[in-house]
């Protein structure tokens, strides 16, 4: 069920990721657009979790719902990747993964109503 959801979401990522990337969108935007499934202009927490659970399950080449170092490459030394890696296994488990998400969700939303807007990911991610 899981999957096919997956499945569904990315396709309608895909299809709007489909139109000419234009000139002015910077890759912030782009990556808003593709997470917004619903387009409604704001990414509620679902929408922030299936892509990353899509990213995970890209990267997870063996698909065990674990990040291992040779399966992310140079990011397993990356700082962020032991930051995110709680239980110091050495590779990432979905669930530390959506801990992770969820967090950072918390930090960028910073008037609390439950949603992202570009603006506050702008502001987190300093551009604009
Ligand atoms: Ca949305
Ligand atoms: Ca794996
Ligand atoms: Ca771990
Ligand atoms: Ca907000």
């Amino acid at each position: 069920m899981k999957r096919i959801l997956i499945a569904a979401v990315a396709a309608t990522a895909m299809a709007m990721f489909g139109l000419p990337a234009h000139a002015e969108l910077s890759n912030l935007e782009i990556v808003f657009v593709k997470a917004d499934a619903n387009g409604d202009l704001v990414l509620s927490k679902g929408e922030v979790l299936m892509i990353a659970i899509q990213q995970f399950e890209i990267a997870d080449a063996n698909g065990d719902e674990i990040l291992e170092a040779e399966e992310v490459g140079e990011l397993a030394t990356d700082p962020e990747f032991s930051d995110n890696d709680s239980d110091k296994s050495g590779s990432l488990s979905i669930e530390e993964m959506i801990a992770e998400k969820l967090a950072d969700f918390e930090r960028i939303d910073t008037d609390k109503d439950g949603s992202l807007t570009l603006d506050e990911l702008g502001k987190a991610y300093n551009v604009q």
